[in-house]
């Protein structure tokens, strides 16, 4: 037992962001629909670095509406929000001091972080950052010329050659803005499944998060997931049919995709979410549902919809 992880128990419910380049692109590459999910497309469409990075050029999401999401994830009976800092494609949604490539350096400007941080606040919520381990655009990773399972080339992708200590350190600095600018409240990794991380230095880079902020809340993929189970368990469009010795947090997308997809439009029905709420809160974890913003910042209105809906069915039923 852990006080610092009561309000995280209580919570129950929060919501999940993925945001970044790929959402300008819906899934969909020079005509061809992608496989898969949508924020894997630079992976999935094996996109040129060079191409990829263009895409900052265009990145302009007038409609992002942090007051609008924060509230709308109130009213769906959500206590936090996650949204992903920097995923796989090492694109920052914040004006980070250690790299260009972030939200700074394209023409919305606008720090994302900091207002949905502020609009967090605002209503009640609490704030956590999703950050991705594997990063397709820093410079210290390449393609791994013979990965061959089942992520493919870039889901394996590798570290160069006495480059990783200069990434972790990147990895720090970065991580100490997301909790000193935006006062993070969860630390949500991804990507632990590379070789080249390891427990280690996971579970350093644990300790190292707890001692810039005791209270925050990280995530197992901090580690190895399979041996690190801190400070939450983080089974994926799935998740266990019976109680666990740790906690857990399931987390599932509303559609398929995780990033915005326009083809993916075979969305769970209010009562499919809501009972899957029901479960897992019954075995003790927590759900946190996905939306995917489109290229112009809007959240997609079906997702609007089914987050509404089952609000008012969480209310109706005194949840
Ligand atoms: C996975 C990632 O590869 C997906 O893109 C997504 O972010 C999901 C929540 O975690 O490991």
């Amino acid at each position: 037992f852990d006080e610092r992880m009561d309000w995280f128990v209580n919570a129950k419910y929060g919501m999940f962001i993925h945001f970044g380049l790929y959402s300008q692109l819906g899934g969909e590459w020079k005509g061809k629909t992608i496989t898969h999910y949508a924020e894997w497309i630079q992976a999935n469409a094996d996109i040129a670095a060079q191409e990829y990075t263009m895409l900052t050029h265009t990145f302009n999401p007038k409609n992002f509406d942090a007051d609008f999401i924060a509230k709308t994830a109130k009213e769906a009976g959500m206590k936090y929000i996650v949204i992903t800092t920097k995923h796989h494609e090492g694109f920052c949604l914040w004006d980070s001091k250690y790299t260009n490539y972030d939200v700074a350096s394209t023409p919305f400007k606008r720090d994302i972080l900091q207002e949905l941080s502020l609009a967090c606040r605002k209503y009640g919520l609490k704030f956590g950052t999703y950050y991705s381990i594997i990063d397709w655009h820093h410079p210290s990773q390449e393609r791994n010329s013979d990965g061959n399972d089942s992520w493919g080339w870039w889901g394996e992708i590798r570290m160069k050659t006495g480059k990783k200590s200069e990434y972790v350190t990147y990895m720090k600095n970065q991580i100490k803005e997301l909790v000193e600018k935006y006062d993070s409240d969860i630390l949500w990794f991804d990507g632990d499944w590379v070789h080249w991380w390891d427990q280690k230095t996971g579970e350093d880079l644990y300790q190292f998060i707890r001692s810039l902020k005791p209270e925050i809340i990280i995530n197992n993929r901090v580690s190895k997931r399979a041996q690190f189970k801190k400070d939450f368990g983080t089974p994926e469009q799935e998740h266990p049919d019976s109680s666990l010795k740790y906690y857990w947090e399931a987390c599932y997308t509303m559609n398929h995709s995780w990033g915005f997809k326009t083809s993916d439009t075979d969305w769970k029905t209010p009562q499919v979410v809501y009972d899957k709420l029901y479960d897992i809160n019954a075995k003790g974890g927590n759900l946190l549902l996905n939306v995917g913003p489109d290229g112009n910042g809007n959240i997609p209105e079906e997702s609007v919809e089914i987050l509404l809906e089952v609000g008012k069915m969480l209310k109706n039923n005194n949840k």
